[in-house]
């Protein structure tokens, strides 16, 4: 089975998605996602211009070593920009190869090793109050894990808000619209909306929180600490993790389960937080880090340290991502949890898909291949619309990390 065609469709059905589309001479067909927030059109010129030709002729069976031959091959390794590309073309093969077979991509894997899928749903307010009414929504919607975030006094546009509606969305300007980030006003904010959730709630849900990269080793440390006693089920992205020794300083201090990963490329990003056990929860999932064949490379690695699965699921990664995300999950023995931040109705329809969401589970599907198509002729009716993730500003005008 040989490779005789690839094509780029780029739709903006209420946000900017790129899918890559590879045809074979037996009339199979597989789709992959290839979108990055805020830089789409890097990643389709990398397509279209640099894979693209290379694919053409080539077995559309050999994953592997088309995977290698992307990555070895182009002597200009890992980046954001060259892993979604090779991840676009790794997830549409595996969706070819799934389909060939005749099985739903999980069997290729190995079979299930669960029922369904647990995952995060993401509540958010303007203030705590706001908040603690969002997180009681999700808990009526039969989420068992639900992701907080609440505006903070003094800071403008504080990560994780949304305005309004559940579909919260931060790309949403044609130009980077300002924010600010005051690192003392979030340490006396963050504890209180927990504090105001457990009181509400009790312990029967699990809480997680999103830190964004926004805080210094040392004020992570202090921030893990003093949530402890709320037991959250994860702290994700407490400090830039470019220097990754910066962990040990937050786990001498804390017991509260971290999370890191939703923009690492490779199995290298995360090397050293693996092998020091310095975080619990590896973000990880199916277009950041190079495709399934990448993927579970890294789960392979924390396995090893008892670290789990959590991959990154936010309205940025399409329903192709999701879907393969799911027969990811379904087969990963060292399975944690999966981020599940609801697509728009436009979305879904312009990419239908056999998953479906039932009492705080993901459910995957059994059509062959990863379960998710493009309808092309609805996608071309919502064009490209460039939008930009916003910037982070201390008082000052000092640029901070978004
Ligand atoms: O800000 O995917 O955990 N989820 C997140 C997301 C990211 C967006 C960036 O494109 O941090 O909301
Ligand atoms: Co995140």
């Amino acid at each position: 089975m040989r490779i005789t065609a690839a094509r780029v469709i780029v739709t903006c059905p209420g946000r900017n998605f790129v899918t890559l589309k590879i045809e074979t001479d037996q009339g199979l067909t597989g789709i992959g996602d290839a979108t990055l927030n805020g830089r789409e059109k890097a990643v389709v010129a990398y397509l279209e211009d640099h894979v693209i030709p290379c694919l053409i002729g080539q077995a559309a069976d050999q994953i592997e070593h088309i995977w290698q031959y992307l990555y070895r091959g182009a002597y200009w390794r890992r980046g954001p920009v060259t892993m979604r590309a090779i991840a676009a073309v790794d997830v549409a093969l595996w969706d070819i190869k799934a389909k060939a077979a005749g099985m739903p991509l999980y069997q290729l894997l190995g079979g299930r090793s669960r029922d369904r899928v647990m995952v995060y749903g993401h509540a958010n307010g303007a203030d705590i109050a706001e908040t603690v009414d969002a997180v009681g929504r999700y808990i009526d919607m039969g989420y068992k894990a639900i992701r907080a975030q609440s505006g903070i006094p003094g800071i403008k546009d504080a990560y994780g808000v949304g305005r309004g509606t559940l579909h919260y969305e931060p790309a949403d300007a044609a130009l980077p619209s300002e924010t600010t980030w005051d690192t003392a006003k979030a340490l006396a904010h963050v504890p209180q909306l927990f504090e105001a959730l457990r009181a509400t709630y009790g312990f029967d849900h699990h809480l997680l929180h999103d830190a964004h990269h926004r805080y210094t080793p040392q004020e992570a440390a202090s921030l893990a600490r003093r949530l402890e006693d709320f037991r959250l089920f994860w702290l994700e992205d407490l400090t830039p993790a470019e220097n990754q020794a910066a962990f040990r300083l937050i786990r001498q201090h804390s017991t509260t389960p971290l999370a890191v990963g939703e923009i690492f490329n490779t199995i290298w990003d995360a090397k050293q937080l693996i092998e020091e056990q310095l975080i619990d929860y590896i973000r990880t999932t199916v277009v950041g880090a190079g495709g399934i064949t990448h993927l579970r490379r890294i789960a392979d690695l924390a396995s090893l340290y008892q670290i789990r699965t959590g991959c990154h699921g936010a309205t940025d990664l399409s329903p192709v991502t999701m879907g393969a995300a799911l027969h990811f999950d379904t087969w990963v023995p060292n399975f944690g949890i999966q981020e599940y931040m609801r697509h728009t109705p436009e979305t879904d329809a312009v990419f239908p898909h056999d998953y479906h969401f039932e009492d705080g589970f993901l459910h995957v599907g059994d059509t062959p291949g990863h379960g998710v198509t493009i309808d092309e002729t609805l996608a071309a009716r919502y064009p490209y619309q460039p939008a930009f993730l916003p910037v982070a500003m201390l008082e000052d005008g000092t640029m901070w990390n978004w």
